[in-house]
Order: structure tokens, then C-alpha cells, then sequence
């Protein structure tokens, strides 16, 4: 029997950049749920293979692939929503890019364009989002930070920006729609084993340092990630708003 506390069955989830990764973990996590799942990415092809895949594992997903970074396309994306009679009653923006090089070598398109990705979307989507969920009088918006909202590395200046952004964009969607019945939450992920880590995860310096770094001694895994985004799109958190959740085996607990 589903704890009704846990229980996403009837409602639509949008997460962003859930062909593959963190975010297809997470998507499949909230479809286990009962949720369905408006399935993301930039790549048509990879979000149907995704699609088919989540139908073949019994789950309810539809395609949903547009551009987080273009205005336009989140527009005509929530129009067709609307069209079709779809409520997005649950928002995970995880949409992410990475890109490593030191400040001063790094051209301001790039960093641009890590903002535009990580940040900007967030808010985006999150306002289209918002804007319809204020109408409903009730959603779920999870954002997905990372062990960077809270402290910096060297090398990954956008990303690092872009996630102390997430966390207190988090807080900003708090401030203003938590009335509203929304309740406006983020994770934040430690060194999780992704395709975005993998130059970081066959470094052997870098491996070592994450697991001595780590109280857990290890990389997490995406699919760890399912029980805080569950928590947080369904009615267990309806009196949680603008937190962080970190999900890092403890690194940010400890020096
Ligand atoms: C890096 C990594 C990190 C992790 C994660 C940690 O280069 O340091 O990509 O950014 O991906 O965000 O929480």
C-alpha cells in the first residue's frame, strides 16, 4: 500500500534534462511514484528512446524536448502543454551543463552560456511554471543545486555561480509563490557517478580525493537522488520551502 504522504499518482512531472543522468533517475524515481513524467532534452531522438524506455518499464511518460535555454521554445513548450490539458503539477529543473577551465582563461561566452544553461532556465521555466501553478493553487518546484551552491572549486567558476544562483533562486521562489500553495525546494547532489563527472571519475588523484573527501568513502549514485525528489514533490513537503537538500554522503557536513 502507497503511503498517500509519498504518493505522486495523478499528477504531471516536468523534469528538464531527463534523458539521460541525474535526471532520468529522478524522472523514473517520481514515475514509481505514480507521477507522469514530461520527459526533456535538447535532443529529440535521445527523449524518445527515453520515452520508450520508461513505457517498456510500465511507467507514464510523454515526450517533451525543447531548448531550456531558448525563451521561445519554454513558451510554445508550456502552450502545448496547455493546449493538451496537461498540468504541470511537479517542476525538477535539472537541466546542467559543466565546463572546467580557470577564470582567467575562460571566455565570458562560456560562462555565459554554463549561466544561461544552469541558472537562467531555472528561472524561465520556473515563472511559466509558477504561473499556472498559482492559478491551481498548488505545486511542487525542485531545483537541483550542488555541493557548489555551498562551497567553491577551483575551475568550475560558472557552474559554481550558477548553483549558489540555484539556491538562492530556490529561496526567491520561496518568498514569493510558498503562499501561493507552491512549495519551492532544490537538492543539491555531492560527486555523483554521471557522464558529466566521468574525466573526474577515471582521474585517479581526483577519485582518491572524493573518497577521502567523502564520510561515505564513495561516489553516490543518481538513482540515490529519487528519495529527496520524492520527498519533495509530494504532499510529505507541503510545509517545506526554500530548502536545500544535500545528498553528498555527508562531504559538506565535515572538514
Ligand atoms: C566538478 C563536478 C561537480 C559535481 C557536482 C558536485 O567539476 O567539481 O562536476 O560540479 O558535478 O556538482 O555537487
Amino acid at each position: 500500500m502507497t503511503n498517500p504522504l509519498f504518493d505522486l499518482s495523478g499528477r504531471t512531472a516536468l523534469v528538464t534534462g531527463s534523458s539521460r543522468g541525474l535526471g532520468r533517475a529522478m524522472a523514473e524515481g517520481l514515475a514509481a511514484a505514480g507521477a507522469r513524467i514530461l520527459v526533456n532534452g535538447t535532443d529529440p531522438g535521445r527523449v524518445d528512446t527515453a520515452v520508450k524506455e520508461m513505457r517498456q518499464a510500465g511507467y507514464e511518460a510523454e515526450a517533451a524536448p525543447f531548448d531550456v535555454t531558448a525563451e521561445d521554445a519554454v513558451a510554445r513548450a508550456f502552450a502545448g502543454f496547455d493546449a493538451a490539458g496537461i498540468a504541470v503539477d511537479i517542476l525538477v529543473n535539472n537541466a546542467g551543463i559543466q565546463f572546467r577551465k580557470p577564470m582567467v582563461e575562460l571566455a565570458t561566452a562560456d560562462w555565459q552560456r554554463v549561466i544561461d544553461t544552469n541558472l537562467t532556465s531555472a528561472f524561465v521555466i520556473g515563472r511559466e511554471a509558477a504561473k499556472r501553478m498559482i492559478a491551481r493553487g498548488h505545486g511542487k518546484i525542485v531545483n537541483i543545486g550542488s555541493l557548489t551552491s555551498a562551497l567553491a572549486r577551483a575551475t568550475v567558476a560558472p557552474y559554481t555561480v550558477a548553483k549558489g544562483g540555484i539556491k538562492m533562486l530556490t529561496q526567491a521562489m520561496a518568498a514569493e509563490w510558498a503562499e501561493h500553495g507552491i512549495q519551492a525546494n532544490a537538492i543539491g547532489p555531492g560527486y555523483m557517478l554521471t557522464d558529466m563527472n566521468q574525466a573526474l571519475i577515471e582521474n585517479p588523484a581526483f577519485d582518491a580525493w572524493v573518497k577521502g573527501r567523502t564520510p561515505a568513502k564513495r561516489w553516490g549514485k543518481p538513482q540515490e537522488l529519487i528519495g529527496a525528489a520524492v520527498f519533495l514533490a509530494a504532499p510529505a513537503s507541503d510545509y517545506v520551502n526554500g530548502q536545500i537538500i544535500y545528498v553528498d554522503g555527508g562531504m559538506l557536513a565535515v572538514l
